[in-house]
């Protein structure tokens, strides 16, 4: 049995579909992970969906991917501007992490132009909405194959 990759999604990404659409799109996150389900499917690839508003739940989550998980796509929300505690969860984890964000963060405020996750990940998505979750997908399944 091949192990999952780990799709966290940090603080208030529970609320998309549901409010600021003109920024995260129309989809909720059901959505989101239904697709993301589904090209996981048809890539050969096993998925943990995960979402939390919590900091340490996250952390756990990355810490249970050490045995567990075969890499990491990460939106860390909010967290990803501030969290050093992220950052190192994600450097005691071997495999290869994804960072994707919904909006374009470098269109937005200077304080979202920081990224402590981007000096771990392989590789970063942003602004490409909600379809970014499956461009990293794609990437993740071609770094877990090599
Ligand atoms: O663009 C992204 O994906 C972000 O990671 C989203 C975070 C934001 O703090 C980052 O700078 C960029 C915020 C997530 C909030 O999600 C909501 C979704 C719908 C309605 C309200 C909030």
């Amino acid at each position: 049995m091949t192990k999952p990759i780990y799709l966290l999604n940090g603080p208030n990404l529970n609320l998309l579909g549901k409010r600021q659409p003109e920024v995260y799109g129309r989809e909720t996150l059901a959505d989101v992970q239904a697709k993301c389900e589904a090209l996981a499917t048809e890539l050969g690839l096993t998925l943990r969906c995960l979402q939390s508003n919590w900091e340490g739940q996250i952390i756990d989550w990355i810490h249970q991917a050490r045995d567990e998980g075969a890499g990491i796509v990460i939106n860390p929300g909010a967290f990803t501007h501030t969290s050093v505690a992220i950052l190192d969860a994600l450097n005691a984890f071997d495999g290869p992490v994804l960072e994707v964000h919904i909006s374009n963060v470098h269109k937005r405020e200077s304080f979202r132009h920081h990224s402590y996750v981007s000096l771990r990940a392989e590789g970063v998505i942003a602004g490409f909405g909600t379809e970014g979750y499956l461009l990293a997908l794609r990437r993740m399944k071609t770094l877990v194959a090599a």
